[in-house]
């Protein structure tokens, strides 16, 4: 199976620690998504991370990816039936952390004639809200087996401190403590994201 990502890219991330928490060996290609015509040839939203199947079949976006990852793959599942309403609300509030940080991300690369002070102010305390939410159920992270809702969660911070500041760390004590002991995982320190 062919993954199309690129090495920063925190969706792309969830994919690669799916695949590597089941043992699949994935053909990444990395790619710019702006600018690859294969790309856009394979995905008309043009995001990646687009996963091409043996037999030729395109999937995308990375939930649709990492939940077919983990149906064929040979590792526990990371979407078990247990807790399943506390772990969605969980990876919920990761994804957007992840989402709120790119746009964040995308607003700081305008040219500064052309960036929104109010946006700006928007997904900062969009992102320090879910980073507190995310803090008060940290024990339940800490106790639960590894599921897609800590794939979610570490993309999500994983980018925030990669591309902006760690700063979120000094009001949540707790979802600190488990990210830093989170790290020596090898699927997460198999998948930092790079420039
Ligand atoms: N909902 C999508 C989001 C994917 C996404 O936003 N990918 C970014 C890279 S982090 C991208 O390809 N951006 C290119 C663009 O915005 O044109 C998913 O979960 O796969």
């Amino acid at each position: 199976m062919k993954l199309y990502s690129s090495p920063a890219t925190p969706f792309g991330r969830k994919a690669a620690i799916v695949a590597h928490e089941h043992g699949i060996a994935l053909d990444v290609v990395n790619v710019n998504p702006f600018t690859s015509d294969e790309l856009e040839r394979l995905n008309p939203i043009k995001l990646i991370p687009v996963l091409v199947l043996d037999d030729g079949r395109v999937l995308y976006d990375s939930h649709v990816i990492c939940a077919h990852l983990d149906e064929t793959g040979g590792g526990p599942t990371l979407y078990p039936q247990a807790d399943r309403l506390d772990w969605q609300r969980r990876m919920t509030l990761g994804t957007a952390l992840t989402e709120t940080s790119v746009l964040w991300l995308f607003q700081k690369r305008q040219p500064a004639d052309q960036q929104s002070g109010n946006l700006k102010t928007h997904y900062e305390k969009r992102m320090r809200r879910i980073t507190a939410a995310l803090d008060a159920e940290a024990d339940m992270l800490s106790a639960a087996p590894f599921r897609i809702d800590h794939v979610a969660v570490i993309c999500g911070i994983g980018h925030l401190e990669f591309r902006h500041d760690a700063a979120w760390r000094a009001d949540c004590p707790r979802l600190t403590a488990w990210y830093e002991g989170i790290q020596g995982r090898p699927s997460v320190a198999a998948t930092q994201p790079t420039d």
